[in-house]
């Protein structure tokens, strides 16, 4: 296949890059560059060089998939300092993304001009590396160094506008992007070429700057940001090469780290997700109006998220008063969205306008999907289920939140099995990314398919489970806990315990998140479980919602919490409550209390794959991600495992 293709139009040449599906840097395009930079130099035919890219987007960065494998000549760096130096400048026209190493690229082009829709972005820290190829070094030059600091060491894509504004971009270009960006390098030509990224000066900052700087880099919890940083401060106080060499080295170093592997097996893992391979010729239904049954913090939830996907919400209650406190709970996420800057006024006024509400099934008539979110109780489910088939169209699909309940059960003997779904959110479900897509036996193909094309819109993570009390993540969850108390038990303080988790990467540690959760929901739940003759052996999370400690809405659980204060403090009472069940004290290395958590994880994981539950570790891996805090940067419970981490 022909990666580069080049056809000359009144002195300016256009070079289109088609390399399958994202244009990545490989090997071959890298050599496809540069041969091309020495041939239109030769080519006295050619004035200005129109670099374009086929399919979706502009170059998307280097071939992620080249990463594992020892570089290969020309590298990139190389590459991008070739086409700085052509004779003949070269004009970077972008589409889609230019990301990582096409950014890069497009620094060592002349100019850069890009479609409105276009982004921009150096996501290598995302990836646990830094920029390989100058973007540490160029990028400042182009746009000063606060701005290239909040680039390179955030990740985040910039749209075409910010672009522009910044300097990175020359122009953003209205119409058919390649014409365009050949009419600009016209006029290009006629005027003084401006110098070079690599020439431009640069300023040094104050200390203060890189103080603030490294204390929002560090936030990230992983090694890549304050790399990135370390790099761009290189770039401002040492010449071009010796910055260069820094960046090079660096990149190297942070290439082979667990960090980065792990952080590439969740970058694959995320885009194999939602489009599961068994799906791929399978034709989801369409999906516009969605009836969501429940308007507690759930429903509102994903009512909330429908209606940012643009989808038509019909929000159904019981009753006048607790509607209209559902539907206000849908408005108080717009508001929020619009306070935080998220949406304008007219898109704030548009997303009410799809949403109504009703007390009666009768508006379900039109649904092409209804989920259900009322209360964790089995009879109130059937009820509702009974009603969506008395109701709904035979094709409409129908769903349950459930998280612990058996949806065949919920869903029995009513008509059109093969529409059944779970669609496991988790809360608050217009912000959390994970969605287990749980299928019944019966559920039709299309029907799972919809489940995906759902969380696709909605911009949500999918992960199919099968049907387990807790499914995967809130079954991993249960023997984590149980395995937390394990090390209780056996005389680990617990503030050790969450410290131990919260150095290794989680945002708190499994006692803290139980007192922000509640400790009530899965007490009530063992209770239930007893109460049905099911041998639940005592937890000490028993003994603590028995004394009224429900965590912090009581005022304490497994700590103490000063009135307003979220901050937990060590419980004299707990120590009290927990000392016949607890060993002497015992602390163990925090290193050993994650490798029995992750440990635990893992093998809990092991098991809902033999039980077909889970279907790949990948995907365990990013339930743990994206639904209960584990740290990307460590690749998941399964990945570490495998790695033989955990280490801090
Ligand atoms: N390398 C290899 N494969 C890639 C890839 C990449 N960089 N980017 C995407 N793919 C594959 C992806 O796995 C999927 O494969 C298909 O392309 C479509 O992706 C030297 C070191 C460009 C915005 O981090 O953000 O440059 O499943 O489903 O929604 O400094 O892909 O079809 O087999 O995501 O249209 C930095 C990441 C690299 C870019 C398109 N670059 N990519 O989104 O499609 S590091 C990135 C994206 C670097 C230099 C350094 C998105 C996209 P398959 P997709 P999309």
């Amino acid at each position: 296949m022909t990666l580069l293709t080049c056809r000359i139009d009144a002195g300016i040449a256009c070079v289109t890059l088609d390399n399958p599906p994202v244009n990545a840097l490989s090997a071959a395009v890298r050599r496809a560059l540069w041969d091309m930079a020495e041939t239109l130099d030769a080519d006295p035919a050619v004035r200005a060089v129109v670099l374009t890219c086929a399919g979706r987007t502009f170059i998307a960065g280097a071939d992620v998939r080249e990463f594992g494998q020892p570089p290969v000549e020309p590298h990139l760096p190389d590459v991008v300092a070739r086409l700085e130096g052509a004779a003949k400048p070269w004009v970077a026209a972008i589409h889609g993304a230019a990301l990582g190493g096409g950014l890069e690229v497009a620094m060592g082009c002349r100019f850069r001009v890009a479609a409105p829709t276009a982004r921009v972005g150096l996501p290598e820290v995302t990836l646990g590396i830094v920029p390989g190829a100058s973007g540490t070094v160029r990028t400042p030059r182009l746009v000063g160094m606060a701005a290239a600091v909040d680039l390179v060491t955030s990740g985040r894509h910039w749209p075409a506008a910010k672009a522009l504004e910044a300097g990175l971009l020359d122009a953003v270009l209205d119409g058919d992007l390649t014409e365009a960006a050949m009419g600009f390098a016209r006029r290009a030509l006629e005027k003084d070429l401006p110098d070079p990224a690599s020439a431009r000066p640069l300023s040094p900052m104050p200390e203060e700057f890189w103080t603030e700087a490294r204390k929002t880099a560090a936030r990230a919890g992983h090694a890549a940001p304050l790399a990135a940083l370390d790099c761009l401060r290189c770039a401002s106080e040492a010449p071009f090469a010796e910055a260069m060499a820094k960046e090079r080295e660096t990149f190297l170093a942070l290439r082979p780290t667990p960090e980065a592997q792990a952080l590439r097996h969740v970058f694959f893992a995320e885009r194999a997700a939602p489009r599961p391979a068994a799906l791929k010729e399978v034709a989801p239904r369409a999906l516009q109006r969605v009836g969501v049954i429940g308007g507690g913090t759930m429903g509102a939830g994903i009512a909330a998220a429908c209606r940012e996907a643009g989808l038509e919400v019909v929000l159904i209650e019981r009753d006048d008063a607790a509607l209209a406190r559902g539907l206000a709970a849908v408005e108080a996420i717009f508001d929020g969205a619009m306070a935080r800057g998220k949406l304008s006024q007219a898109d704030r006024a548009a997303r009410s306008d799809g949403l109504s509400g009703s007390t009666g099934y009768d508006r379900l008539a039109e649904a092409d999907l209804v989920i259900e979110a009322v209360f964790e109780d089995a009879a109130v489910k059937r009820a509702v289920f009974a009603e969506l088939g008395r109701h709904c169209r035979a094709d409409a699909v129908l769903a349950t939140n459930t998280s612990y309940l058996d949806p065949r059960g919920l869903t029995e003997g009513v008509p059109h099995p093969e529409r059944m779904l779970g669609l496991h959110f988790f809360s608050p479900a217009h912000v959390m990314k994970l969605l287990e897509i749980v299928p019944l036996p019966d559920t039709a193909p299309e029907v799972l398919a919809t489940g995906f094309a759902l969380a696709r819109a909605l911009g949500k993570m999918p992960v199919q489970a099968g049907i387990c009390e807790g499914f995967i993540g809130n079954r991993i969850l249960k023997r984590t806990r149980a395995e937390a108390e394990q090390l209780v038990r056996r005389g680990v303080p617990l503030a050790q315990v969450d410290a131990a988790m919260r150095a290794y990467g989680f945002r708190m540690g499994p006692f803290e998140a139980q007192d922000l959760g509640g400790l009530d929901i899965a007490y009530l739940q063992r209770e239930g479980a007893r109460a049905d003759g099911q041998d639940v052996p005592e937890t000490l999370g028993d003994l603590l919602v028995r004394a009224g400690r429900k965590g912090q809405k009581t005022g304490g659980g497994w700590y103490d919490y000063a009135e307003g204060d979220r901050r937990p403090q060590v419980s004299p009472t707990v120590e009290a409550l927990l000392a016949p069940h607890v060993a002497a004290a015992d602390p163990l290395p925090p290193e050993a209390i994650a490798a029995a958590l992750v440990g635990a994880m893992a093998a809990e994981g092991q098991a809902l794959l033999a039980e077909g539950i889970a279907q790949a570790p990948a995907d365990i891996d990013l339930v743990k991600i994206h639904g209960y805090g584990f740290p990307r940067w460590k690749g998941g419970p399964m990945f570490a495992a495998a790695l033989e981490m955990p280490s801090i």
